[in-house]
């Protein structure tokens, strides 16, 4: 029998609606000293001292003990024999979702570009990819292959030269659909380890891990605050918050369907956030009695229960109007337009990690096999970043050349410049190639 399950109910009628909303939306990533202090100790020690701090830390926190480093290396015959190793249907289906992702990152490259002035003077741009990069895997229970996909394949497709990715396995259990993708997505090299001591060795290099350019990848505490810490010395992608989702329905969707799809999420974590946006107050209602008749059926009933208990919120609204202005103040990670004419109305979406446009379209479509990737800006961020991308794994160099009469012609402007600022070496510079 299904029971109450207590969700948040807000109208924008109601006075306090803002504060409320505020309050709900609220997520702070726990930034805690001890942890702090231990991922800094960790940091120092790997720095300090390689492969072997790293062992031992792989020793202390995975219960994964080696004689030698490179045994925490995995070949790439071994991820060739993990993809072998898979059910038919499971490696079709790894195989098309890496291919559709990689067409639809294909789109998204940026070529190098330059043009010239009337005087001989060329300008450009030149997009490289960067040389290494570190993709970090969560083991146990988040151990996603398909954030593999999602975050090497970008970075094949920018051509980056080599991809290492960390993965730890404690106690030494693999997951065989993580290497499996790792192979798919052409992973170059393969440690498990994982944690601080992973984000430190790449950041930072050992005498078997490389020194990367960049990581990237989702992880627990622990791997958040040594990105955080790393970060100036390579880069990073994001601080990816618990997982979000906001649907604004018409009314005119099977309740199960968003029911369902506001689970999708949920299901992730205790801490993920999920919201439905409506209209039509005789459907918010369908769907809690959905939710209601749903929620016994999930295998990951507690998780679910609690992100609805603690995050989740049906909200009333007047009309589509008003729908659209909580979207964008929420900035959803994932949205989904389940509507009659969802493009009419996108352009009026000014922040949002991915929009899922129509009522056919689940947002879990997009999480593993639609092409768009599903690393994406949660917490808000929607409002000054974006999802995961080709551009994450190039970077930009200006390029200048100019004539004998460009750098005349410019020389007088830098010039006049310099002795503003009291650069006399700068303006004689200049000044030397002035006709
Ligand atoms: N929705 C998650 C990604 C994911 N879902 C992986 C299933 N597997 C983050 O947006
Ligand atoms: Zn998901």
């Amino acid at each position: 029998m299904s029971s109450p399950v207590s969700i948040t109910r807000l109208t924008t009628t109601q006075d306090n609606f803002n504060q409320q909303l505020d309050q709900l939306l609220a997520w702070e990533a726990v930034s805690d000293t001890s942890v702090n202090e231990a991922v800094n100790d960790i940091l120092h020690q790997v720095k300090h001292h390689g492969d072997k701090a790293v062992m031992e830390f792989t020793a202390r926190f995975d219960r994964l003990e080696v004689a030698d480093f490179s045994q925490l290396e995995m070949s790439q015959e071994r991820l060739q024999q993990a993809l072998d190793g898979l059910p038919d249907d499971q490696r079709r289906a790894l195989e098309l979702a890496a291919e559709r992702v990689r067409v639809y990152h294909e789109k998204q490259l940026q070529p190098s570009w330059n043009y010239t002035e009337a005087d001989g003077t060329m300008l450009g741009q030149q997009v490289m990819p960067m040389d290494r990069v570190g993709v970090y895997v969560p083991g146990g229970k988040a151990a996603y292959p398909s954030s593999v996909l999602m975050n090497a394949v970008p970075a094949k497709v920018a051509g980056v030269k080599e991809i290492i990715m960390v993965v730890p396995t404690p106690g030494g259990e693999v997951n065989e659909l993580v290497l499996a993708a790792a192979c798919i997505s052409g992973v170059d090299r393969v440690f498990t380890v994982g944690g601080a001591q992973a984000v430190a060795a790449l950041a930072y290099g050992t005498e078997t891990v490389p020194q990367v350019d960049k990581i990237v990848g989702p992880g627990n505490i622990f791997v958040a605050t040594a990105k955080r810490a790393v970060f100036g010395t390579v880069g990073i992608d994001m601080i990816a918050g618990p997982s979000e989702i906001l649907v604004v329905c018409d009314g005119k969707t099977d309740p199960d369907w968003i029911a369902m799809d506001l689970f999708s999420q949920a299901e992730h974590d205790e801490d993920a956030q999920p919201i439905l946006v409506s209209w039509d107050a005789s459907f918010i209602d369908q769907v809690q009695a959905s939710i209601e008749k749903l929620l016994p059926t999930m295998e990951r009933e507690s998780i679910i229960q609690a992100s609805l208990r603690d995050r989740a919120a049906l909200i009333q609204v007047k009309d589509l109007d008003e729908a659209l202005e909580v979207t964008n103040r929420i900035a959803p990670e994932h949205l989904e337009l389940s509507i009659d004419d969802p493009m009419s109305i996108v352009e009026r979406i000014r922040h949002a990690g991915a929009i899922f446009m129509g009522r056919y379209t689940a947002e879990a479509l997009g999480d593993y096999c639609a092409g768009p990737n599903h690393v994406l800006p949660t917490s808000g961020t929607a409002r000054f970043s974006s999802p995961l991308g080709v551009y994450d794994f190039q970077k930009r160099s200006s390029l200048i050349m100019c004539s004998a009469d460009g750098a005349s012609e410019l020389g007088k402007t830098a010039s006049i410049l310099a002795r503003g600022e009291s650069l006399t070496a700068h303006a004689r510079s200049a000044e030397y190639r002035i006709k």
